[in-house]
């Protein structure tokens, strides 16, 4: 995995498995990612000018992959925010716990892959940026 800037924007770059019919990538938990997948998502039929996301997990660790197309991630660790493309098959975005993300501006048929470590649970959304705000001081503060 390799930090950029800071620890907030960790990308996880794929080897592709390329021939004359195309290429492959092959992701595994534990290995590729550095955790166990407990679940897989897509968002597809996504609108350009409709925004996802606005929520921090308080435990959940993910990966986004823009397997086609591209959509902008806001990171937002409380103190630090950054904004990066996902753009590329090969390049996964790891997402940490305690990290909130929005996603803008995706393009047409856009498909953007989540590789998850746990199982949906709406209780681990923090979808409130106060209560988010107010969480990350008590960790500083302790
Ligand atoms: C995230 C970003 C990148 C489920 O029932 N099961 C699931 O596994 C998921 C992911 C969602 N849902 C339900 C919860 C909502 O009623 O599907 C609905 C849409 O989910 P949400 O509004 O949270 O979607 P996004 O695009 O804002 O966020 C999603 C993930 O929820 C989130 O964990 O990090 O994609």
């Amino acid at each position: 995995m390799s930090d950029k800037k800071t620890d907030l924007v960790q990308w996880i770059d794929f080897s592709p498995l390329s021939d004359d019919r195309g290429s492959l990538v092959a992701v595994e938990g534990n290995k590729t990612v550095p955790f166990d997948i407990k679940r897989v998502y897509y968002l597809f039929g996504t609108q350009p000018d409709v925004s996802r996301g606005f929520h921090a997990h308080k435990a959940l660790k993910q990966v986004a992959i823009c397997v086609t197309g591209k959509c902008k991630m806001l990171l937002d660790n409380g103190t630090e925010k950054t904004e990066v493309w996902l753009d590329s098959p090969t390049k996964g975005l790891f997402i940490n716990d305690m990290i909130w993300r929005e996603m803008h501006e995706f393009s047409p048929g856009c498909v953007l892959l989540v590789l998850a470590s746990e199982h949906y649970d709406e209780g681990d959304y923090i979808r409130d940026y106060k209560e988010f705000s107010n969480l990350k001081e008590l960790v500083h503060e302790t």
